[in-house]
């Protein structure tokens, strides 16, 4: 049997709702084969269990947290309050404001605790899963050969495109 890698990332958001949003971003991680694991935790919902969770990441081998939320969406925060590990924010598209109030509650944090934001729902679900990847990157050569890779085909795609 095999034994699961330890998870490096933290894939966390508020509310199942978001998993809709945030599955881009394991599937992204999936692509690079960087172990991770998704979690529903909430700032509000479930404080005591989100700060116990975010506690002990670091002690259990991840290396980077992905966080996601909407509305007043203060879980990267939140977490990024509990750990020194780099904490990567997603705001969630919102029905009310469309996303602009998740963005604030997440970017606008005061200087001391840091929270790298990323662009509102599934773009900045897969730019957060490729910056962990970038800064796990930073010492396994290997996966940044897949980062440069990635870049490559990318750009093939793109000047291969043919317009009507
Ligand atoms: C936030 O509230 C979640 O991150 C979600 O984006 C938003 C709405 O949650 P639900 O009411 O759909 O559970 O905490």
């Amino acid at each position: 049997m095999n034994t699961p890698a330890t998870p490096l990332v933290a894939v966390m958001m508020g509310s199942k709702s978001d998993w809709d949003t945030m599955r881009h971003a394991s599937e992204t991680l999936a692509r690079f084969d960087v172990p991770h694991e998704c979690r529903v935790l909430s700032a509000h919902r479930t404080p005591h269990e989100t700060a116990e969770y975010v506690s002990g990441a670091e002690e259990r081998g991840i290396e980077v947290i992905i966080a996601a939320a909407g509305g007043a969406a203060h879980l990267a925060g939140v977490c990024a309050a509990h750990t020194v590990l780099p904490v990567l924010g997603v705001p969630m598209e919102s029905v009310a404001l469309k996303g602009l109030d998740s963005l604030l509650s997440t970017v606008q944090m005061p200087g001391g605790i840091p929270v790298g934001t990323l662009a509102i729902g599934k773009p900045g679900a897969i730019n957060a899963a490729l910056l962990a990847v970038a800064i796990l990157a930073a010492s396994r050569p290997g996966l940044r050969e897949k980062l440069r890779q990635f870049r490559k085909d990318q750009a093939a795609k793109v000047l291969g495109e043919t317009l009507p």
